[in-house]
């Protein structure tokens, strides 16, 4: 599959039907600076994912509009067409105060929901004002979605945990809407769930939706347990199936991608050579063993266990110093929350201990970059890695381990992958680490590096395979498929 089927497709399928998306993150952020008004990207795999598919179908996005130039550039309607270089579908700005900002982003969602879905049950802090402000920004995007809907033949497509009450919302004003809804963090088992002060309220909410996907079926049934445990409902659990209050709800499991061609091509493309050479020289790593690591700077990405196992790996291996370099590559994410701030110190203060104790002359083992790098050039550094390292120690998905594959044209690359990330049910290929497992995690890094080339090979050519075959635009097609069959 590729945008133009895509696009193709949906018209067939869906003539009649306009599609508005709903998230919290915008895809183009426009920001005020000395040099006029800059369009920015944010870092992050739901953003990352679902521009391409918006790009092939040309709906309507709907999202907080969190930059500084973002009412500028906006109609009286608040609204502007992006990409900015190419526009092909309307991105629709919601306002938020800052005390919206902070009790719905920074509170309910990224200080309750999101450390309860990762498991990490003493992160979680639950507070009646941050639900509250939850709340009411729910119901602000959906006024917001109402006017948007040309007919009750429209199809919502919801986007994770910070509108877990939207739907139910919508369905209360629109009965016949069709309503999806796409959950991008794991879901947990019940007994982490239950926590929740408002787990009842959550449930109905998200219950509101005809089709609810997760990425793999293993928080399918997690959720269906977490109904069955909360609500006076019936579940199927075999069809994946909620009837609750006359209304029917399914459950998929549909794993996320990438745009395959895109990172392909740009790792092809011209003069891309001179500029490896380039950053080679520049970093001074010509000769060495590099190995890289992409994240959002989150505890949930298993950073500061990476950078343990890599000072493991190099004392327990003196050989490799001089040879093994290391470039972590981390955008710093919801830093007003102050356990975001202190593990950035910690990682941070680790790797200067590590770059004191080991560095040398003419090497220094970790480079360590504290920012936001475009795709474009993001390619340049998974082209240069010989391995990468994604270490979550919980993860939805994991988009970066993916990239790192479409990148790999030379087929030589070497991927580490956590055991607790949902793209290790397909790349299967990969070196499977426990990340909680540091003696392990140093002891694959050297398996890793000296894995027989013909290995190497056959590992990334089968990986490089299925993703290739099963790339954003089959993600959107199976989804489209499966809105398809509760509209029929
Ligand atoms: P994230 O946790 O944000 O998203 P992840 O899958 O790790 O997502 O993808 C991160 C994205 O951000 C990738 O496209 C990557 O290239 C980009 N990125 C990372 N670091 C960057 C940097 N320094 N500069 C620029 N870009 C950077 C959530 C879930 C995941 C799930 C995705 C998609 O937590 O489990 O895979 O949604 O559903």
């Amino acid at each position: 599959m590729n945008a133009e089927t895509i696009s193709q497709l949906y018209r067939e399928r869906f003539a009649d039907r306009s599609l508005i998306l709903v998230s919290n993150r915008e895809p183009y952020i426009h920001r005020k600076t000395k040099h006029g008004i800059k369009v920015d990207t944010p870092a992050g795999g739901l953003t990352a994912a679902l521009d391409p598919v918006m790009r092939a179908i040309r709906g309507t996005w709907i999202a907080w509009g969190s930059g500084s130039a973002d009412k500028e550039v906006c109609d009286g309607n608040d609204k502007v067409m992006v990409p900015p270089d190419d526009p092909a579908y309307t991105l629709k700005r919601v306002w938020l105060d800052q005390k919206e900002v902070d009790g719905f982003y920074y509170g309910y969602a990224n200080q309750a929901l999101w450390p309860l879905s990762h498991m990490l049950i003493e992160k979680a802090r639950f507070s009646m004002r941050h639900w509250q402000r939850y709340f009411e920004v729910n119901r602000k995007f959906a006024d917001s979605i109402i006017p948007e809907i040309d007919n009750d033949r429209d199809v919502i497509w919801i986007q994770d945990y910070h509108f877990t009450v939207l739907p139910y919302m919508l369905r209360n004003r629109m009965s016949d809407l069709t309503i999806s809804m796409f959950w991008h963090i794991p879901w947990p088992p019940w007994e982490i769930f239950r926590v929740i002060p408002q787990r009842q309220e959550i449930l109905k909410g998200m219950l509101g939706c005809d089709l609810i996907a997760f990425h793999i079926n293993r928080y399918c049934q997690n959720f269906l347990e977490t109904v069955e445990q909360e609500l006076d409902a019936s579940v199927d659990r075999k069809e994946n199936r909620i009837t609750y209050n006359g209304r029917e709800t399914r459950l998929i499991p549909l794993p996320i991608s990438i745009d395959y061609d895109k990172f392909d091509q740009m790792t092809r493309r011209d003069k891309i050579q001179s500029k490896l050479t380039e950053i080679k020289r520049k970093l001074k790593i010509e000769d060495k063993y590099v190995g890289i690591g992409v994240d959002r700077l989150d505890y949930s990405k298993g950073i500061y266990e990476r950078v343990q196992a890599i000072k493991l790996f190099l004392k327990k291996y003196p050989e490799y110093r001089e040879r093994f370099t290391f470039i972590q590559i981390a955008v710093p994410s919801r830093t007003k929350i102050q356990e975001y701030s202190e593990l950035k110190e910690s990682i941070e203060k680790l790797i200067d201990e590590i770059n004191r104790e080991f560095s040398t002359d003419n090497w220094k083992p970790i480079i360590y970059y504290s920012t936001n790098v475009s795709h474009r050039e993001l390619v340049n550094y998974y082209r240069i890695a010989d391995m990468a390292i994604v270490s979550s120690i919980v993860d939805g998905m994991n988009l970066v381990a993916k990239e790192y594959i479409a990148s790999q044209v030379d087929e030589k690359g070497v991927l580490i992958l956590s055991e607790f990330v949902g793209a290790v049910a397909e790349l299967d290929r990969a070196i499977i680490i426990n990340p909680f497992d540091i003696e392990q995690f140093a002891d694959m890094i050297k398996k890793g590096i000296e894995m027989p080339e013909a290995e190497k090979r056959r590992r990334m050519q089968k990986m490089r395979a299925y993703v290739q075959t099963h790339n954003i635009y089959d993600w959107i097609n199976d989804n489209l498929k499966a809105v398809e069959k509760e509209i029929l």
